[in-house]
């Protein structure tokens, strides 16, 4: 049976406390009265230690969170206890519901003490037989050799792309594409960062490492028609959605073969008939984004749902406002995800903010906020699994704030921009890796084997690689092409 760890009174009048640190990480074993925690009250910073030997199984407070006292906000394995799938606690820290709907905050663990791992829901809303009215909206037939299209002289088809989740599937399907996307998403970042060096991709580049749970946990629910809009940390979202390693690659190699057709870069990747709608160098220009697509959905009486990803920074810039408010007022089916980093830039959140907490804006405009453990992917599939269905249904938008943190610097291509952030704070969040974490889930639940991660992690390599040939085998665009691509092209017949 494991062990609730819960928010300790520290004092008479205390009643809540908010998680400044986690001195372990979930993975690692704590002793009897090893320090375990620091909680920091409006009085004190202060110590707590574990009430008993055994490895942490799950965090389910992140630091930074406040939470009442009593509330369960990690669980403690006995020593030589095994992990069982069970009825799942929600991850969700705490919920702030709209306006008239209930709790101001959500207990964290439901009434079992039951270990929640692993876990994959599969709501019935994800069945992708279920018929649905397809819509135009993002899938028109292009010109061959067009933007967002296949390779010159491809003809457009609209097969589902070979690196979708597998939406419907078993658990163990869903977990090892996780894994593997996530994988996909480090490999593909790490590797950048070399290249970069070496001289053979130029421009802005900015690193998912470390985030990879984010867009994978809620990546796993997407089906093939669904949207997204990306940022200028844009990778990983791409991948997740189904993005081809080679053409993204060969955009950044600035090769005719990528994406834009080399014209664009990291940061204007686009592939329509992927549902991608775009990163974005505009900071938060992608929320409205997504509240136009949202509208589109709803005006053809479709079920697709957009997924929109920004960061901490963009939630204080005025597209935030302006796109949440619009979709929670139309109930739109755009699930708003904020990458809580902790920095905008070389601004650490609390020059920038003067909550933590940003998902407690929700209820400013109606709709559910949630936070969650960006780090944890399964968490993460949790929560945006339960928003996505809710937009399915017509039930509108949600505000999902996943706390999480960037391995690298703001951008590759600026060595000083790791500069200002304590060496000690990233190392701290890298023994929090959401690779290791799900690779530890998925091996202590007996989901796969050890040879069977290394078969994904060694076809991961391999399809990095050939993606690197495939993008220095591409030619460079022609100058003559320059202007090319500029504007949408009017259909056959269409007069402006
Ligand atoms: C409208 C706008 N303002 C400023 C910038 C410069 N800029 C680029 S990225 C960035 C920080 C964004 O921070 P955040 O939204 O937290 O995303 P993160 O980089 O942390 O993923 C800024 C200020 C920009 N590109 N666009
Ligand atoms: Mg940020």
């Amino acid at each position: 049976m494991a062990t609730e760890i819960v928010m300790p009174a520290l004092g008479l009048t205390m009643t809540e406390g908010t998680i400044q640190v986690w001195l372990k990480r979930v993975g690692d074993s704590v002793r009897r009265d090893e320090p375990l925690f620091v909680v920091e009250t409006d009085k004190a910073a202060t110590e707590v230690v574990s009430p008993a030997d055994g490895v942490l199984l799950e965090i389910l407070a992140v630091e930074g969170a406040t939470v009442p006292v009593q509330q369960v906000i990690a669980y403690l394995m006995a020593p030589g206890e095994s992990v069982v799938p069970a009825a799942p606690a929600p991850p969700v820290l705490s919920t702030v519901a709209p306006p008239g709907q209930g709790q101001k905050a959500k207990r964290a663990n439901g009434e079992t003490p039951v270990p929640p791992l692993p876990r994959f829901p599969v709501s019935p809303t994800l069945d992708p037989d279920a018929s649905s009215p397809r819509l135009p909206l993002g899938r028109p037939e292009r010109e061959a050799g067009g933007l967002g299209s296949g390779a010159p002289g491809d003809q457009v088809t609209r097969a589902a792309p070979a690196r979708a989740a597998p939406v419907g599937g078993s658990e163990r399907e869903r977990l090892l594409w996780m894994y593997r996307t996530m994988l996909r998403i480090r490999s593909f970042d790490e590797r950048i960062v070399l290249l970069f060096a070496a001289g053979k991709i130029a421009g802005a580049l900015h690193s998912y490492v470390g985030e990879e749970a984010v867009a994978t946990g809620l990546g796993a629910h997407l089906r093939p028609d669904d949207f997204i809009v990306s940022t200028h940390r844009g990778h990983g979202h791409l991948l997740a959605k189904g993005g081809q390693m080679n053409r993204m690659m060969a955009e950044l190699y600035g090769r005719v073969d990528g994406y834009c057709r080399g014209k664009g870069g990291s940061m204007h990747i686009t592939d329509v008939s992927l549902g991608i709608l775009g990163a974005n160098g505009i900071v938060g220009a992608g929320i409205t984004i997504a509240t136009g697509a949202g509208t589109a959905i709803q005006l053809q009486g479709g079920d697709q749902v957009v997924a929109c990803f920004f960061g901490d920074g963009a939630a204080n810039i005025g597209p935030f406002h302006e796109g949440i408010n619009l979709a929670a007022t139309w109930n739109l089916p755009v699930i708003f995800v904020c990458e809580n980093n902790l920095y905008a830039q070389f601004t650490p959140q609390r020059l920038h903010a003067k909550t933590p907490d940003l998902f407690g804006r929700a209820p400013g405009y109606g709709i559910p906020g949630m936070v969650v453990d960006g780090n944890d992917v399964l968490a993460v599939a949790e929560v945006t699994g339960e928003a996505i269905a809710r937009a399915r249904r017509g039930e509108g938008p949600s505000l999902i704030e996943a706390k999480t943190f960037r391995w690298y610097g703001h951008a590759i291509n600026n060595p000083a921009s790791n500069l200002g952030r304590d060496p000690a704070e990233i190392e701290r969040w890298k023994r929090s890796d959401p690779i290791r974490r799900l690779e530890q889930q998925v091996l202590g639940s007996g989901i796969a084997r050890q040879s069977e991660l290394e078969a994904i992690r060694d076809a991961v390599v391999h399809e990095l690689e050939e993606a690197i040939a495939f993008a220095e085998a591409s030619p460079s665009p022609t100058p003559e092409e320059a202007l090319q691509h500029v504007y949408a092209e009017l259909p056959p017949g269409a007069e402006l």
